[in-house]
């Protein structure tokens, strides 16, 4: 083995394998096991990035569309709920109820899709300081999970609620853009979801609420329920 040959031997990481020092390594390398990496390529821990655990088509997906909105790294842990990986010793750990979403941020444990969301917008300060606010927030997010949800998918109430709860957001949204106003909000991920799942899961006639039917193409066409949802929707 001649001299660079010994060289390269003991310095494996240079990608060229022909002159040291090594030139910079093109991003994305070549499929090699890790060892084999620069240092510099070497895939980040996510020891402490917050873990949001969801099956294939889940709720879950409404937590990871608040995520995407703020920009909050996370990882999305799979489930295969289809072979019950949710009702195993090591979900049930983090969810004794065995449902996604759940999350895990730090030593933090946190399950109800609308309790993570409201964790998630103050601890990125998405929410103000005043009281009133809080609690207006807090009502829609109960809203989406508790009243509009059932009141739409549940077979048994969704002739007696559609028309109670669609005609009411209707005239909000024909007065403003988001459900708080002027702005987009967690509040808008809560009911925002539930409304967008109307059209791709049922197949009710939305045209009495053309405002409705506004703010859901809306809200769906944002990049973050795109990367969230729609791509899953696609699928
Ligand atoms: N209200 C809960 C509902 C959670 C829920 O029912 N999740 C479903 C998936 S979308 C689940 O985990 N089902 C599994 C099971 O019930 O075994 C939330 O919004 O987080």
């Amino acid at each position: 083995m001649g001299r660079w040959g010994e060289y390269r031997f003991k310095f494996p990481f240079c990608p060229s394998g022909t002159l040291l020092p090594c030139p910079p390594a093109p991003r994305p390398l070549p499929l090699l096991p890790h060892y084999q990496l620069p240092i510099t390529h070497y895939p980040l821990p996510k020891l402490n990035m917050l873990k949001l655990y969801g099956g294939a088509r889940s709720r879950a997906s409404i937590v990871q569309w608040y995520l995407e909105e703020i920009g909050v790294p996370y990882e999305f842990v799979l489930l295969d709920m289809q072979n019950g990986e949710h009702r195993q010793p090591e979900f049930l750990a983090i969810n004794p109820m065995g449902k996604v979403p759940a999350i895990v941020d730090g030593d933090f444990k946190l399950w109800e899709s609308g309790a993570i969301l409201l964790y998630l917008a103050q601890k990125y300060g998405k929410i103000s300081d005043s009281l009133e606010k809080q609690a207006e927030i807090a009502q829609w997010v109960l809203f989406g999970n508790a009243t509009l949800g059932p009141g739409i998918f549940v077979e048994a109430s969704r002739d007696r609620e559609t028309p109670r709860l669609l005609t009411p957001l209707n005239e909000i949204f024909e007065q403003q853009p988001f459900v708080l106003g002027e702005e987009f909000s967690v509040a808008d991920v809560a009911v925002g979801s539930i409304l967008a799942y109307i059209p791709m899961m049922l197949k009710l006639d939305l045209s009495a609420y053309p405002a409705v039917l506004d703010y859901i193409k809306r809200m769906t066409e944002r990049p973050a329920y795109q990367k969230a949802i729609g791509a899953r929707t696609a699928a």
